[in-house]
């Protein structure tokens, strides 16, 4: 009987064997939002993405605003250009992609309640592979921050 039991246990170890493949995942970390005065017609979402294998940030929805995007920042001719990341943003495996002021950002556009500091923006984000995760980024004053638009 008992060597029954250890051969089960044996079979079941083998058919447990580490996956050759990653499992597709993004770690979330440091998300927030940035605190927006009362009528502002948009609002700033920053955090960092780890991915486990390349991936790309697909979209970006939220129940707080009337859509959300995924932007990015560049100067052109010495001006600084906000433009929409319409294919996504790309997170190559292992690395820490930061989404912060003055670079690649998630923006909310048409905010239903003010962004104001000590609330939360949940914010769901969809990725290629890895499955999609809702996070609730908390409003935070930044007036030391860098200026957005
Ligand atoms: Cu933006």
């Amino acid at each position: 009987m008992k060597s029954y039991f250890a051969l089960f246990a044996l079979t079941l170890a083998a058919a447990c064997a580490p996956a050759t493949e990653t499992p597709a995942a993004v770690a979330v970390s440091g998300a927030w939002c940035r605190a927006a005065p009362v009528g502002a017609l948009s609002g700033g979402c920053y955090l960092t993405l780890t991915a486990s294998v390349d991936d790309q940030l697909v979209s970006v929805g939220t129940p707080a605003a009337k859509r959300g995007e995924i932007h990015t920042m560049s100067m052109t001719g010495g001006i600084m250009r906000m433009r929409q990341l319409k294919d996504g943003l790309t997170l190559p495996a292992g690395k820490a992609v930061v989404l912060k002021p003055g670079a690649e950002h998630l923006m909310i556009i048409g905010p239903n309640q003010p962004l104001a500091a000590g609330g939360t923006v949940p914010l769901t984000l969809t990725f290629k592979k890895a499955p999609a995760q809702t996070i609730q980024a908390p409003i935070r004053d930044a007036a030391a921050a860098a200026p957005h638009h």
